[in-house]
């Protein structure tokens, strides 16, 4: 895929000014780069060394402060120099430039993450592991991303594997030694063990679903009769004014979004238009033509009723459609009510006074149960990872039906091989090109 032979160069830091930039070199003639940019002859391994970096035409860029680290005990595990300049786009490509007339070759996206895997420093799922710690946008999902950088999944992965090879082990002796029968594993025997394995793959799969939802977050749709007080809470929620708010019914006519952290899952919620059976004009009608759609695509779908009226076939209606997604609030708390919101287990809210607003907040985060566990635990976050494990389980449902219906031991073999393989590819042990290449994609120049 790239080639490992030459020095690599890029900007580390995010583009855009800043206090500091970082421009990296890795590879084979790093430190001699750095050495001709800076005109110092060498730098102590892991010391930040105060120096100028000159330009092409001789004159001086930036100061900069170096940082050597010599193989293998870089980043990338080969020879790695740090070059932190002022955090100007200016100067950190002049010194790019320099790199680049001295021998370096502009690094491509990953490639540093891509070499620290080539060269065994991490594991293809610590490499993804990177790529989301970076893009996470809620510190849960920091959190389930550094977990499988520090390679807690790899290990429990790790575990599952073993547990095969050992399986694996005693069948092939026992192939080696038919006329010994069964003696160093009986079919009950086996059967037990393939089925420990596929609970384990089991409890790893189900972490799966939670690990996307955090991944990828749930949307909330809030929907309800017009004027029932919808944007109102969708901006208390936001914590700005985001949608406008007005008594005339109708107010809102098209949907409208916000990303909100809520208790580490990025919620999507959307403001929708009010929906009523008669629609004033063609606008309103297609807003709650949106509403309806919303509310169907929706993880967990907010039904607001305005308690200070009485409740319409409206409310019923919806109530009816939202199903067991919803999550029902009595918004006006502030006004005196029209009916008992307990009656019908409805959460009263007030988007004036903040009312009910922080039980909403836990109830949308109790919609995503079984969260509190995942925070001890290594979540598999990653799709690929999910479809990979999954059909290792399929093949040991084979293994195990085999065995059950006393099918030879080499039958058995090849799918328990199946199933195993389906784990190097996990973490990179067997990798394809192809895979490489979209997961190093995702990744931006200088990572
Ligand atoms: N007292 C009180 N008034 C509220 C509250 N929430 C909303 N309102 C008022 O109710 C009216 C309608 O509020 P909106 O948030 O625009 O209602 P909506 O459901 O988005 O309405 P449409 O977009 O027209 O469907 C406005 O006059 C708000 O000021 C509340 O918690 N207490
Ligand atoms: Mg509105």
């Amino acid at each position: 895929m790239f080639s490992t032979e030459d020095t690599i160069v890029a900007i580390a830091t995010p583009p855009g000014r800043g206090g500091i930039g970082v421009v990296r070199l890795s590879g084979p003639r790093a430190a001699e780069i750095a050495a001709v940019l800076t005109g110092r002859q060498r730098f102590e391994p892991r010391h930040a060394t105060l120096t100028n970096v000159t330009g092409r035409d001789g004159t001086s860029i930036d100061q900069v402060v170096v940082t050597a680290f010599p193989a293998p005990h870089s980043y990338t595990g080969e020879e790695v120099v740090e070059i932190s300049a002022h955090g100007s786009p200016v100067v950190l490509q002049a010194i790019v430039a320099s790199a680049i007339a001295v021998g370096a070759r502009l690094a491509n996206p990953g490639e540093f993450t891509f070499r620290a895997y080539l060269h065994g420093r991490i594991d293809l799922v610590q490499a993804e592991a990177v790529a989301e710690l970076i893009d996470a946008v809620t510190p849960l999902q920091a959190r389930v991303a550094f977990d499988q950088l520090e390679g807690t999944l790899t290990a429990r992965l790790l575990a599952i594997d073993r547990a095969l090879l050992d399986l694996v082990a005693r069948l092939e002796a026992s192939l080696d030694f038919p006329e010994e029968g069964y003696h160093f594993i009986t079919p009950v025997e086996a059967e037990t063990a393939l089925a420990s394995v596929t609970a384990s793959i089991d409890g790893v799969l189900r972490d799966a679903a939670r690990g996307r939802m955090i991944r990828e977050g749930l949307t909330a749709a809030i929907v309800g009769r017009p004027n029932a007080g919808k944007s109102s809470l969708f901006n208390r929620l936001a914590g700005a004014a985001r949608a406008i708010v007005t008594d005339v019914p109708g107010t809102t006519r098209d949907l409208l979004t916000e990303r909100i952290d809520i208790g580490g899952v990025p919620f999507t919620f959307v403001d929708t238009a009010g929906v009523r059976l008669e629609p004033g004009d063609a606008i309103e009608e297609e807003g709650i033509a949106r509403a309806r759609q919303a509310a169907a695509a929706a993880d967990v779908v907010i039904v607001v009723l305005d308690r200070s009226r009485p409740l319409a076939s409206d409310d019923h209606a919806l109530m009816e459609a939202s199903g067991a997604r919803r999550i029902l609030v009595a918004s006006k708390a502030d006004l005196p009510a029209a009916w008992n919101a307990s009656a019908i287990e409805a959460l009263a809210v007030s988007s004036l006074t903040d009312e009910g607003i922080a039980e909403l907040r836990s109830r949308l985060t109790g919609a995503c149960a079984g969260l509190d566990d995942l925070r001890d635990r290594p979540a598999l976050a990653n799709v690929r990872h999910a479809a990979l494990l999954e059909q290792a389980r399929a093949a040991l449902d084979r293994a195990s039906t085999a065995t059950a219906a006393g099918v030879p031991e080499e039958f058995v073999l090849a799918d328990i091989h199946e199933a195993r393989s389906r784990f190097d590819e996990i973490t990179g042990a067997r990798p394809q090109d192809e895979v490489l290449r979209t997961i190093f994609e995702r990744f931006c120049i200088g990572k």
